[in-house]
């Protein structure tokens, strides 16, 4: 038996690592209206710059960037254990063309681009909060209630494309296949029957409800208003200022402007959350290198968490995703599980064979290294714990696996 802290050179010697899925690196779409700003978020977000300018479909081709998700437990644990290397976890976005009515039809850039975010895990719809005579709305109004409506009309009149293909598929298959296959284009067409009528009447996948056999049915139609959605406010400082008096999330409430409460309204009414982030300010602050001056500077705008980290762990909560590290002197790292993921399902976050030959675990909580300074010390505390199979992994652990491979 070897306790493994993972290290690129162990791996090197397993199977290859687990193809790129569910449960690693949280990827998100970027929907929205033309001009709205999109990329203008994407690129302070994620320090790849993407094209933006004051005129609607200047995205064409899809941007994609990994961005690091701050975790200041991160950032404590590398102060205490030192490591060669720190690896924060990752999201990964995507910046996509301009929607508009009657894309589904063709207008505009039409709606082909939205293949590029089948994929994703959750869909962010940037919603022009601010005004600004000089940037041009593509209908010529700020109207957030409006602009909602449009692209969530638009998402489910793409998946109803994405349907009709499937149904004719599923129909086929009824005519010539045998029986077995039959079986399973019954399960499809009962599902689609009870999605069709939904998207018909502009609502989404995820609000229809399906058995957990019709969902696995259907779920290669990777149908775009299945995926949790949240809204960010593209809000202008003014706007931030107000949003921060509401915590810049659902829960707080207080005062926003008009724009954001419109959209804070939509999201309560549809169980997601709104984020505002302001893209101009992201920028300068992305600008930033150092992490204690990108503190003061949120701090000078009495802001606890830039909008990237308000966004990431609003992704984080309507995903219900946690977060457990493995810490050593080698290295320091974040990654990513659902909860309610057992000890054996984190291990296979890291790596296949660690799930496969997963014996134990040995866990202490991120507040226990805190207390009490270093392992040892929580070892004679008593706090230092051996988990089993069945041990569901809780936000902020810290673990070491023991396997077999
Ligand atoms: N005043 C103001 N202008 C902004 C803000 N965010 C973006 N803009 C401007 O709005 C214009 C459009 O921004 P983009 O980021 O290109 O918009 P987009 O949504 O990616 O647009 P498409 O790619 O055409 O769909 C640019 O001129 C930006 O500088 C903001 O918060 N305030
Ligand atoms: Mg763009």
């Amino acid at each position: 038996m070897v306790r493994f802290n993972v290290r690129l050179c162990d791996l090197l010697t397993l199977s290859p690592p687990s193809p790129y899925n569910e449960h690693m690196a949280l990827n998100c779409g970027i929907v929205g209206l033309p001009n709205v700003g999109k990329s203008t978020i994407f690129s302070a977000l994620s320090s790849a710059p993407a094209e933006a300018a004051n005129y609607p479909f200047c995205t064409i081709n899809p941007n994609i960037g990994i961005v690091n998700v701050p975790d200041q437990r991160l950032t404590k644990l590398s102060e205490l254990f030192k490591p060669e290397r720190t690896i924060p976890a990752a999201v990964e976005f995507v910046d996509i063309a301009g929607l508009v009515k009657g894309a589904s039809q063709g207008e505009g850039l039409g709606n082909q681009f939205l293949s590029h975010i089948r994929e994703v895990g959750v869909i962010a719809q940037v919603v022009r909060c601010f005004d600004d005579p000089d940037i041009i709305h593509v209908s010529n109004k700020v109207d957030p209630a409006d602009d909602m409506e449009t692209i969530n009309v638009e998402l489910a009149l793409a998946d109803l494309d994405t349907l009709q293909k499937r149904r004719d598929r599923a129909d086929r298959a009824l005519k010539v296949q045998a029986k077995a296959e039959q079986k399973s284009a019954e399960t499809v067409l009962s599902a689609l029957a009870k999605i069709g009528p939904a998207l018909e009447n502009g609502k989404p996948v995820r609000s229809v409800d399906l058995s957990d056999d019709e969902k696995a049915a259907v779920y290669d139609c990777h149908f775009i208003t299945a995926k949790p959605q949240l809204y960010v406010c593209n809000v202008d400082e003014a706007g931030m200022k107000a949003a921060i008096a509401g915590g810049n999330s659902l829960a707080g409430g207080g005062q926003a402007n008009a724009y954001v409460e419109a959209v804070r309204k939509r999201a309560a009414a549809e169980g997601s959350e709104a984020v505002c982030i302001c893209g101009k300010f992201e920028a300068e602050l992305g600008s930033l290198e150092d992490e204690a001056d990108k503190l003061a500077f949120l701090e000078e705008l009495g802001l606890k968490e830039s909008g990237l980290s308000a966004l990431i762990h609003a992704s984080y909560r309507l995903l219900g995703l946690r977060t457990f590290f493995t810490a050593g002197a080698d290295e320091c790292r974040a990654w990513t599980i659902r909860a309610g993921d057992s000890a054996p399902k984190a291990a296979g976050v890291i790596h296949t064979d660690f799930e496969k030959g997963f014996i134990k675990a040995e866990v202490y909580s991120y507040n226990d290294i805190i207390q009490y300074g270093t392992e040892a010390k929580i070892k004679e505390a008593g706090k230092y714990r051996i988990e089993g199979k069945e041990y569901t992994v809780q936000d902020g652990d810290v673990m070491f696996f023991k396997f077999n491979v």
